[in-house]
């Protein structure tokens, strides 16, 4: 019987990969990682312990490891022209619960954009279960987010944090970032005014790390961050990790903060996919992300015309890889996701800022979020975007039936097979590899 799920679960693996070479993928936190990338997930890596700081571990057998996460430590630092470099946060919600424990105590009170605002559940409430609230006990204000120009208001935030500060209620943290990230953040506007009331001002990167490190996208520690938070997995193309950069004043609070407070081991084989990830966005990271940002602009002109309602026309949609649709014309976000999967393209639904408010909830949304990261990767470029588009506007405006339209995804992404942007590669991005 145990035979029977043991085949199933790779029988499983491998329809996945072979869909995953035949879909459009438009997830703006996913990524597809570089076969060399890959090679060092499966190294023995993965099977080891290696607690504490290279160099002062609780376990023998590190020493080609701790080679591995000082090389990882010191590209990452020149990446984001850092200081510091934290690598062994697992994720990017330990990361950001790395800065919650390094620079507050339960019961302060942090500043965030609000989950439907773009911000991130790891800048939840409480009573909505975010990490901030319900693990690390902050108390959670909402920075305010101008809906016309999809960006912090900088004059409304003044204000309300004027009014914290006068309640008794003073921010130790504030963080900037969003899981929707058109636009860089107003933090060279209001970095001073947090500083000046004694807040850290943190900056959590998960989304625009690969634009940040490609320099195409704000530079956070150089416009008044303290710390930076990223993910490695989503526009820096690395595997599913985490990491957090900063000075060097702050270096032993962080280190502390993660080892012992967060993680016991760091996921030592993907702290050696992260290294050859910074290597590549180290040699290729300018030119991806410059395109990954035109592909994103191409592709919201390209909707725009086809008749969508994507956000923020008045600003060129956006200056990173992700577009947001206001697609309450045509149905609800939760459909429409279902049906361009029946098409093999692949995004996901997502809230607009003012969705609760209108009664919308986060399964019938009124907006999907499309990114451009993985399909850059693919080699695309600015004339596959209108070919995109065309496919979208064929399932969710001319209701043409979804299997009809799958057949020509798959026909059109056979020329997209191999990862680019990367020092090698021979493997086809989706191969499936067998070792058993
Ligand atoms: N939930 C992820 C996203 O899709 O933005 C981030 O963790």
């Amino acid at each position: 019987m145990s035979r029977e799920e043991y085949n199933r679960v790779f029988e499983l693996l491998q329809k996945h990969h072979q869909w995953f070479g035949e879909v459009i993928p438009l997830i703006a936190s996913e990524n597809i990682p570089s076969p060399a990338v890959r090679e060092a997930l499966i190294s023995d890596f993965g099977n080891r312990y290696a607690e504490g700081w290279p160099g002062e571990r609780v376990y023998a057998g590190c020493i080609y490891i701790d080679e591995v996460e000082n090389l990882c430590i010191r590209m990452m630092k020149k990446l984001f022209r850092a200081e510091f470099a934290d690598v062994r946060p697992i994720s990017g919600v330990v990361a950001n619960l790395v800065i919650y424990t390094a620079f507050t105590e339960p019961g302060d009170t942090m500043m965030a954009l609000s989950i439907p605002c773009g911000g991130h559940i790891t800048m939840g409430k409480k009573k909505l279960g975010g990490t901030a609230g319900a693990v690390h006990g902050l108390n959670v204000e909402y920075l305010a987010l101008d809906y016309e120009e999809m960006n912090i208001d900088v004059d409304r935030t003044k204000e309300r944090l004027k009014k914290l500060v006068n309640k008794g209620k003073t921010p130790k943290l504030v963080m900037f970032g969003a899981s929707v990230f058109p636009f860089p953040h107003p933090l060279k506007e209001l970095a001073d005014s947090f500083h000046e009331v004694g807040a850290t001002v943190g900056y959590d990167a998960a989304h625009v790390a690969g634009l940040i490190a490609g320099g195409c996208f704000q530079d956070p520690l150089r416009e008044g961050a303290d710390v930076m938070s990223l993910s490695t997995h989503k526009t820096f193309f690395g595997p599913q990790h985490g990491s957090v950069v900063s000075w060097e004043r702050y270096a032993e609070k962080i280190k502390r903060a993660t080892f012992p407070g967060m993680v016991s081991n760091h996921h030592l084989h993907a702290v050696a996919g992260v290294a050859i990830a910074c290597a590549e966005l180290l040699e290729f990271g300018k030119e991806y992300a410059t395109q990954v940002i035109r592909n994103a602009k191409a592709l919201a002109q390209a909707l725009y015309e086809q008749g969508f309602n994507v956000l923020a026309e008045h600003k060129g949609f956006t200056e990173s890889h992700v577009i947001l649709i206001d697609i309450t014309k045509q149905g609800d976000g939760g459909t429409i996701e279902k049906e361009l999967e029946r098409a093999n393209i692949i995004i996901n639904r997502n809230l607009l800022p003012w969705d609760i408010k209108e009664g919308r909830h986060f399964m019938h949304p009124g907006g999907i979020r499309l990114g451009t990261s993985e399909l850059t990767r693919l080699g695309m470029k600015e004339a596959e975007m209108v070919e995109i588009a065309e496919f979208i506007k064929r399932v969710v405006m001319d209701r043409e039936s979804p299997e009809k339209v799958k057949e020509d995804v798959v026909e059109f992404r056979k020329n997209y097979q191999k990862v680019h942007y990367c020092f090698e590669s021979v493997m086809e991005a989706y191969k499936y590899i067998k070792i058993r």
